[in-house]
């Protein structure tokens, strides 16, 4: 397995559709952990692009290629990730997952959200280059128990700190759980922002979103 493992990476660090869709499937068909294809496969592979774009080894249109690949791969993964959700499981914790203002990257959050609704939450994703009015609306509407907001670029994690102080701002700080996350993230930012959680990846961010709603699933 760890062959079709290594052959998904290389697929989609060089953006090869058919290599990556067979390999997943491979991956698939002998039954190997979602989660452990998502996070030991998929997600390493863009991290390992993303150096390789710093190095100027790839270039932006390939990157996307790579990102449309990804997507295809995530399309067999999840509905197997989505499977082995246990119908026991308490469910009824709302979350809201965004992707905040100015910021596109959506595959990590679509990952948290995939592992979040596995785990029993119920989620409501609000997109990418979500603007903090739209968030205090779906807060008003949907009164989730989580706030979780994602970003992937140094010049967008600050809005995440803009969305809590408009919390505030809203009276709504005090009614909903803000969680933080994205590759630049860290535990110290989200300590400094005043926000509830933080979690480094998407199987970490069910365990804290389960010990912040107090959850016993
Ligand atoms: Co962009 N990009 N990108 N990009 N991109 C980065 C982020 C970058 C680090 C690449 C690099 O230079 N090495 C760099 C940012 C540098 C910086 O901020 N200083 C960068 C740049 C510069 C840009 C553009 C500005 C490039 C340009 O146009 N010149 C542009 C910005 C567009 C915009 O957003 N306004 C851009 C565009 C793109 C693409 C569209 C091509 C594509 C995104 C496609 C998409 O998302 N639909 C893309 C990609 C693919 C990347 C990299 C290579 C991979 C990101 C990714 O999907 N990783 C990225 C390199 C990197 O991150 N090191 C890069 C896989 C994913 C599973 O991981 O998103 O980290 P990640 O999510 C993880 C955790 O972070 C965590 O769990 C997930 C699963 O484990 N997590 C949370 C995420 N959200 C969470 C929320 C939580 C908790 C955990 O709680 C709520």
């Amino acid at each position: 397995m760890h062959e079709d493992l290594e052959a998904l990476k290389r697929a989609l660090i060089v953006a090869d559709m058919d290599l990556g869709i067979a390999a997943v499937q491979r991956l698939v068909d002998r039954d190997a952990d979602p989660t452990w294809i998502l996070e030991e496969g998929m997600a390493v592979a863009m991290f390992d692009l993303g150096e390789m774009w710093k190095r100027g080894e790839v270039f932006l249109p390939e990157v996307v290629a790579s990102a449309e690949v990804f997507k295809a791969c995530n399309a067999i993964v999840e509905p197997v990730l989505l499977a082995r959700k246990d119908p026991d499981a308490p469910t009824n914790a709302l979350v809201l997952l965004a992707t905040v203002k100015g910021d596109l990257h959506d595959l990590g959050k679509n990952m948290v959200g995939a592992m979040l609704r596995t785990s029993g939450f119920d989620v409501h994703d609000l997109g990418k280059d979500v603007g903090a009015d739209t968030i205090i609306q779906a807060i008003r509407q949907m009164q989730p128990a989580i706030i979780g907001l994602s970003a992937l670029l140094t010049t967008t994690v600050p809005y995440q700190e803009t969305v809590i102080k408009k919390l505030e701002a809203a009276g709504l700080r005090d009614t909903v759980i803000v969680m933080v996350g994205g590759a630049p993230v860290t535990p110290e930012w989200a300590e400094k922002i005043g926000a509830d959680g933080y979690a480094n990846n998407a199987p970490e961010a069910v365990e804290i979103a389960r010990k912040l709603v107090g959850a016993s699933q």
